[in-house]
């Protein structure tokens, strides 16, 4: 079994402070937690950030700003900056961070209900930005929410891939809109991950334990943190995004899971180059 990957997303796109009091948002204190979390176990970080107001933004100098704390803080952590941004952005916003090269980005690869609103990622969109990404070298993480959004992710590759190249998966669950967070519905999308594929696993809210000890159990990868669940235990806030990474790692250790470095990561993800 490949050692676990551990993936913090500690800010998110949608969440505020009125529901979760410690959620880092200046570049400091996101760098700071960062590092931390890196310390815990986490070697890769899913990337929102904010504005001067703690207001999500994808604006491309405030990316650079948070990903230089990022790299002064955690120097080896791979950076995962978001496309999805957050629901209602423009495909030009949403692009932006593209721009600065990180070694990973998302790529959710269809539109999905998203409560009560719509995650809204047209064909066109998700043909543009995968292109992006493969002009400027960064390896996609394909966010699979359902299951025609993996089949879509196997046609832009088929129709656009010269040579065969690694792809890697997150499994979305538990999106009000979307598929249920259950061990069923993983086993499900793991089962239909193109050969060879890598993927980790990320519940919402509620699913958020029971996708992740499913991916433990089938030897998958992991992503956690506030964007994820704002909840350590029910009826109880997590302290940090430190203590969702610090339970995950701890869960593994206890199993005979080995932790992955950055490095590690980056071999078993397919990230071929280290950052511009
Ligand atoms: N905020 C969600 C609507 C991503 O980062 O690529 C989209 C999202 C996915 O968070
Ligand atoms: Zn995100």
């Amino acid at each position: 079994m490949d050692p676990l990957v551990i993936t913090v997303a500690p800010v998110g796109g949608e969440l505020g402070r009125d529901e979760q009091p410690n959620l880092p948002v200046t570049p400091e204190e996101i760098a700071e937690e960062v590092a931390r979390c890196r310390e815990a176990g986490a070697s890769i970080v899913h990337l929102h950030v904010r504005d001067r107001a703690g207001s999500p933004t994808q604006d491309r100098e405030r990316f650079g700003l948070v990903m230089d704390a990022i790299r002064r803080a955690a120097p080896d952590v791979v950076i995962q900056t978001s496309t999805g941004g957050s629901v209602g952005m423009t495909e030009e916003e949403r692009a932006q961070p593209l721009e600065l090269k990180p070694e990973m980005a998302t790529l959710t690869t269809g539109t999905v209900n998203f409560g009560r609103e719509v995650f809204e990622n047209p064909l066109p969109l998700v043909e543009r930005l995968f292109l992006r990404m493969r002009e400027l070298g960064i390896q996609p993480e394909f966010e699979a929410f359902d299951t025609g959004m993996v089949e879509t992710a196997r046609r832009l590759v088929a129709e656009h891939d010269v040579e065969p190249r690694h792809q890697h998966f997150d499994i979305v669950l538990g999106v009000p809109g979307g598929m249920a967070g259950t061990p069923q519905a993983v086993l499900h999308m793991v089962s239909i991950l193109p050969a060879g594929a890598t993927w980790s696993a990320t519940g919402m809210g509620r699913s958020h334990l029971p996708v992740t000890l499913t991916a433990l159990a089938l030897g998958g990868h992991v992503r956690t943190g506030f964007e994820d669940t704002i909840h350590y235990a029910r009826g109880r806030l997590a302290a940090s995004n430190e203590e969702l990474v610090a339970r995950v790692a701890r869960i593994a250790r206890e199993i005979g899971r080995e932790i992955a470095t950055p490095d590690q990561a980056r071999a078993i993800t397919g990230i071929t180059g280290r950052d511009a």
